[in-house]
């Protein structure tokens, strides 16, 4: 017996261990802000402070992470070398709150790499040794909230930045090595000249790598202490239902809140939906574990709430689906969608998401149908065909002649 314990043991270690070797293989630096500017890595590479602040990290714990003024704060490393650099990744997790001219993550010491924001956006750049700055960045605009954000750097190859797991821009670089300025330091919360972009917000996780992380490794970096929700959603007007799948996939946003009263908003993700198994991915940080319900939210539908608060748990995947039988909704608040298979949808027709569907919403989508108007993304076409028509009034008017409106706790 005793020796089976042992082996299941053996076992266990040899499961979970490679996956931890994984995203500490490479680390030149690791700054987990637990109360202080150490390097974890076990390099010595320690930071040096000036001016930032303990503040709460991603899960709300007290002193975890560090608090930037955006005038003169910045924590100095003074020997960050990484040595024979020929891949490059840097993660950070960051909570900006000022959107223009931002160093997040400065790698100065052989080379210049860095992590920034600047016009609205989060991007990844390098100085080559033909003196070019190489710039990746996100085509999507930031806003004031967490983001895991790394930076990919293979010479010859591509320059990637990840925002939240996911690759949101990669871009080619010639076969030159990274320019190499004598005596610069690195630096968190600017750049080796103080003050020139001072970051405003919240900064944790620092990692510098020498090697440059797989997609792989980014999603494990984006998963550490998150809880995740792998929800299934149709929005009703998006469903094909002789295709059985959606007409075109699109985004759902997820909010996290309370079960109690007055059920406050604890955490909210966003993600497309796959168009066959209408399902997405949300992480969540801010959620201790515990009992909640489960909000989707899309554009021109009625927020549709749970029908009774779930368990999410940190480390862990909840599965829910709202599409296969209309009691997953609070209230059955739901419309079948197909007979075969039998599959539910969330109500399309909220145009101005005032949670009722009625003439103040039906008037628009009639106006756009008479000047038949065209394209991506509009609110008034209810079933993403980028036409908005007969079929979208017929929708939203057969909604409103049923008083469709959101049914909550
Ligand atoms: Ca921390
Ligand atoms: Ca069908
Ligand atoms: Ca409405
Ligand atoms: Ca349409």
């Amino acid at each position: 017996m005793k020796t089976i314990i042992l082996f299941c043991s053996i076992l266990v270690l040899l499961t979970i261990n490679p996956l931890k070797a994984d995203i500490d293989s490479g680390l030149v630096a690791y700054y987990p802000f637990n109360g202080n500017t150490n390097d974890e890595s076990g390099n010595n590479n320690h930071g040096i402070n000036s001016g930032a602040n303990l503040t709460s990290d991603i899960n709300g714990i007290s002193d975890k992470a560090y608090y930037f003024n955006g005038i003169d704060n910045n924590i100095n490393i003074p020997d960050l070398e990484i040595n024979d650099p020929e891949n490059i990744t840097l993660h950070a997790l960051i909570f900006p709150e000022r959107f223009n001219n931002e160093s997040v993550l400065y790698y100065g010491e052989g080379g210049e790499m860095q992590i920034a924001i600047e016009n609205n956006k989060v991007d990844v750049r390098i100085k080559l040794s033909n003196y070019v700055w190489y710039i990746a960045s996100d085509p999507n605009p930031i806003e004031q909230r967490w983001y895991s954000i790394v930076g990919v750097w293979q010479k010859g190859n591509s320059l990637k930045l990840y925002v939240n797991g996911q690759l949101e821009k990669e871009i080619s670089v010639p076969n030159l090595g990274i320019w190499s300025p004598v005596g610069y330091h690195s630096y968190i919360g600017d750049r080796h000249i103080i003050g020139s972009n001072p970051f405003k917000g919240k900064i944790d996780e620092v990692r510098t790598y020498s090697r440059a992380l797989s997609q792989n490794d980014i999603t494990q970096l984006f998963s550490l202490g998150a809880s995740y929700c792998n929800l299934s959603v149709i929005p009703q007007g998006f469903y094909n239902s002789l295709a059985n799948k959606l007409y075109k996939t699109d985004a759902i946003k997820v909010l996290i809140r309370q079960s109690i009263s007055p059920f406050s908003i604890i955490d909210s993700s966003s993600a497309l939906i796959d168009s066959t198994n209408f399902s997405g991915i949300y992480n969540f940080y801010q959620v201790p574990d515990g009992m909640y319900y489960i909000i989707a939210q899309h554009k021109n539908c009625i927020d549709t709430w749970s029908s009774t608060p779930v368990s999410i748990i940190r480390d862990s995947t909840i599965n829910y689906k709202f599409t296969t039988s209309i009691s997953q909704a609070y209230a059955d608040n739901m419309i079948q969608v197909d007979n075969s298979p039998v599959r539910f949808g969330i109500f399309s027709g909220d145009i101005n998401k005032n949670g009722f569907i009625d003439l103040d919403d039906l008037i628009p989508v009639n106006n756009d149908a008479s000047s038949f108007t065209t394209g991506e993304n509009i609110t008034t076409d209810l079933n993403g065909d980028r036409i908005v028509d007969l079929t979208d009034v017929s929708i939203c008017y057969n909604n409103a002649s049923n008083f469709v409106a959101v049914i909550r706790p």
